[in-house]
């Protein structure tokens, strides 16, 4: 009896993990304790709800060029979920295919992979912006935000994957102090590293927010210079 319950409860709760994470078949989920991922509301960097007001949100975990565009042009709609999307992709050029499990991968060729997102309603600024990236293989390069590299990158987790290879998650954060509406990031990499999962969440914050990141950036810095000026 007492085994029974047990199945039955382990049953349930990969019933309900399997709500967070789409491919909870195709290794962890990533917002589980300890694990690399946060939601906003849990977040260091965050201190909203998805789905509310002025913020936007866009995961891919499960890649399928059918569902955005043509079938077959490299491009795929958010499979996880949206919020406040008026049109994204993501995108990677030829030689890069989509594995059995709904990642991306090349032994062959650099691999482009781009995420390109419009809101619906716009924002006036001050934003904060985090990436957070799953990929197998190899230490990634750092993306770009619109060109720009991001305040940090830090990786937040390292495991193996179901294929066996290191299994990493990384945040990356940038903060606009004016209004940004639309994001293009690039997550240009070698062959071999392969894009496993990808959450962009993205908040116009209140004004005092903004200055108390933007006053420990500074002391930060101030920090530094001074240790740095200092003599040996
Ligand atoms: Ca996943
Ligand atoms: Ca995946
Ligand atoms: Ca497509």
């Amino acid at each position: 009896m007492l085994s029974l319950c047990r199945i039955i409860i382990s049953f349930l709760l990969v019933c309900l993990s399997g709500q967070v994470a789409a491919d909870i078949s195709n290794g962890l989920n990533p917002y589980d304790p300890g694990n690399g991922f946060d939601t906003p509301n849990e977040a260091g960097w965050g201190g909203w709800m998805r789905g509310s007001a002025n913020t936007l949100y866009a995961e891919w975990d499960t890649i399928s060029d059918a569902s955005y565009g043509a079938d077959n042009d490299r491009t795929a709609a958010p499979d996880v979920g949206t919020h406040n999307v008026a049109d994204t992709y993501l995108s990677w050029n030829p030689g890069v295919f989509v594995t059995s499990t709904g990642n991306l991968i090349t032994p062959s060729v650099v691999q482009e992979f781009f995420i390109r997102i419009s809101p619906v309603s716009l924002f006036s600024g001050p934003l904060v912006v985090a990436l957070q990236v799953e990929m197998w293989g190899d230490e990634p390069a750092a993306p770009l935000l619109n060109g720009l590299a991001a305040s940090s990158w830090t990786r937040t987790f390292t495991g193996t994957s179901v294929t066996d290879h290191d299994l990493n998650q990384y945040l990356g954060l940038w903060h606009f102090v004016n209004a940004v509406n639309y994001f293009e990031f690039d997550l240009t990499n070698q062959p071999f590293i392969s894009l496993a999962q990808v959450a962009v969440d993205i908040a116009q914050i209140p004004e005092p927010h903004m200055l108390a990141i933007m006053l420990t950036g500074l002391i930060l810095i101030g920090s530094m210079t001074r240790y740095r000026s200092s003599p040996a």
